[in-house]
């Protein structure tokens, strides 16, 4: 936080100025339903997370990233927007949202909207009225209608799988009863793409960026950034492995330079602004490198790392991504982010719970007291890197995915097209504990649209507030020391040291971080004052310590 002690000065969003807030931010990401419900409907909304930003304060975080609360049929939570200006009655109405950017604001916490530019509900106005318009409606242009092939037009247009499984194409029904023109939908089909070459589509979105900024937000988290162009002529793939976010070349459908054309545009239209605010890519690239590519100077200021996201926790392995991180950012100024959890992934308590090599997608419990013990080791790890960090609702409080839940409750259409698709999704979405007692422990009086399991009366925010050794108090205490301490997010480099097998140890400025991912105790040089560890350190003198298996420290030297 080099630059917090910046005096502080209104700006037009009236939280204080501090010059490049978002180089080395913690942006904490909340999942509206999942967080705090006000009006006892089992859905958090709105007004219970206005209600909670004083703890989000007390955490320590920068900003709240929010994900989609629009108007919307809920088709994928919220990812099928039906009306971009509109708050869904579900969450509240646009005065609540008007409140919560304006308390969040006062408490020093800025906010960041979800936006979903590459596909609307099929709810949304233009979709409705371009099929209910028959063929050759202009609204049909907006979006990628194509004829069948095969004799009659029975089969999908080119060869294009779904992300959530299945075809990426729907056939609609014409108003005169006949089958008719498919559509693309490289999600869920009540989620059709839009066609970017079309200039009402830029043009709307320019708009709405502008409307929510009017509104007062510090930014926007660009959903499915990667997307937004096709390849020319939309040409078949030749290949069913297809669906595969990382690690595979450009995809038609991902990745395609055209998209850097639409940030350029947008970042004109952000900077008109005052008051710094950001664009972050929800970009899935081959590899980081492409993702630099979303974060020029002239483009969007951050963009999520998925492949440190999806690398274990294995000193070789994380050493690997956090060097080619930071080289990769370096040249384009951006600063390197880091993310362990989100809505769409299993939580890292579990992924580190279970062995290396099952994905992000999993639904295994697995070895709970070691993925936890895992998870806090990985979260002083990430906060100790230079840039900026996302943490997800709930991992402070150090939630395992629940993994035992029955098809009855569950909602992500993944989970329900998954033919051969991974889709577990639900397992990460379930309602935060605020209490150890009460409906739904203090998420609401109404119970909770997703059941949660009885341990974690004792995970809630009241049984860990102020407990000693408790993960809440761990990240406290960490969030604190990087907002107090300089040398903590700061910069674009990490001094690596020497270190035994399994560990990772590297300088950074006044402090030391070293983070044991191996089975056993290692014997460390003691590099000065701990001052906050994720396990119980043993100092067996001053020269030395043994630091536990499965354990992060950090040190201040000076
Ligand atoms: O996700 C984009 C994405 O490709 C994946 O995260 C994907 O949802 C997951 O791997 C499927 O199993 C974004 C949102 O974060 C996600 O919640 C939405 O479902 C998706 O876009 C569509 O809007």
């Amino acid at each position: 936080m080099s630059q917090h002690s910046t005096a502080p000065a209104p700006t037009s969003t009236n939280v204080t100025a501090t010059p490049d807030w978002w180089r080395d931010a913690v942006i904490y990401q909340v999942y509206p339903r999942s967080f705090a419900d006000s009006n006892a409907d089992g859905m958090g909304d709105l007004e219970g997370v206005r209600s909670r930003l004083p703890y989000l304060r007390d955490l320590g975080v920068d900003a709240v990233w929010l994900s989609p609360f629009y108007a919307s049929p809920q088709a994928d939570a919220g990812y099928d927007v039906a009306d971009y200006r509109e708050v869904d009655p579900m969450f509240g109405s646009l005065l609540d949202a008007d409140a919560l950017i304006r308390d969040a604001h006062e408490l020093n916490l800025r906010i960041i909207v979800d936006l979903v530019p590459n596909h609307s509900s099929d709810q949304h106005e233009w979709f409705k009225r371009a099929v209910a318009e028959g063929p050759g409606s202009p609204l049909r242009d907006r979006y990628h209608f194509r004829p069948g092939k095969g004799a009659t037009g029975e089969l999908p247009p080119n060869d294009w799988e779904s992300v959530f499984g299945g075809p990426a194409w729907t056939r609609i029904t014409e108003p005169d009863g006949t089958p008719g023109d498919w559509y693309l939908h490289l999600f869920a089909p009540e989620q059709p793409d839009f066609n970017w070459e079309h200039p009402a589509v830029g043009d709307e979105f320019r708009s709405v960026l502008r409307f929510w900024l009017d509104m007062g937000v510090d930014g926007f988290r660009i959903d499915v950034a990667h997307g937004l162009v096709k390849a020319e002529g939309l040409p078949d793939l030749g290949t069913h492995d297809q669906v595969k976010l990382l690690g595979n070349d450009v995809m038609p459908f991902f990745d395609q330079d055209g998209v850097h054309e639409i940030y350029r545009e947008w970042r004109l239209v952000l900077d008109e602004y005052a008051g710094e605010r950001i664009f972050v890519a929800e970009a899935w690239t081959p590899t980081i490198e492409r993702t630099a590519n979303y974060v020029r100077p002239d483009e969007l200021h951050q963009a999520f790392n998925f492949q440190y996201l999806a690398t274990y926790w294995d000193a070789t392995e994380l050493r690997s991504v956090i060097d080619r991180t930071l080289d990769a950012m370096r040249p384009v100024a951006a600063p390197a982010t880091w993310v362990l959890s989100n809505h769409d992934v299993t939580r890292h308590a579990t992924r580190f719970a279970n062995e290396p090599g099952l994905g992000t997608q999993l639904r295994l419990a697995g070895d709970r007291a070691l993925g936890l013990r895992r998870a806090r080791a990985a979260t002083l790890l990430m906060l100790a890197l230079p840039g900026s960090a996302y943490v997800y609702q709930g991992e402070e409080l150090g939630l395992p995915d629940v993994v035992d839940l029955s098809d009855e409750v569950r909602q992500d259409p993944a989970y329900f097209r998954g033919a051969g698709q991974d889709g577990f999704r639900d397992g990460c979405r379930v309602p935060i504990p605020w209490t150890r007692e009460g409906s739904s422990y203090g998420f609401g009086a109404g119970g909770s649209w997703l059941p949660q399991p009885a341990e974690w009366a004792e995970l809630s925010v009241e049984a860990q507030t102020g407990a000693s050794g408790s993960t809440l108090e761990l990240y406290r205490t960490a969030l604190t020391a990087r907002r107090v301490q300089p040398d903590l997010g700061a910069g674009d480099s990490v001094e690596w040291l020497t270190a035994p097998e399994g560990v990772l140890a590297f300088r950074r400025g006044r402090f030391v971080c070293v983070a044991n991912t191996g089975g056993e105790a290692v014997t460390i040089p003691a590099y000065g004052e701990v001052l906050v560890a994720s396990g119980e350190l043993t100092v067996v003198d001053a020269e030395e310590a043994k630091l536990p298996a499965d354990t992060t420290v950090w040190w201040t030297t000076g």
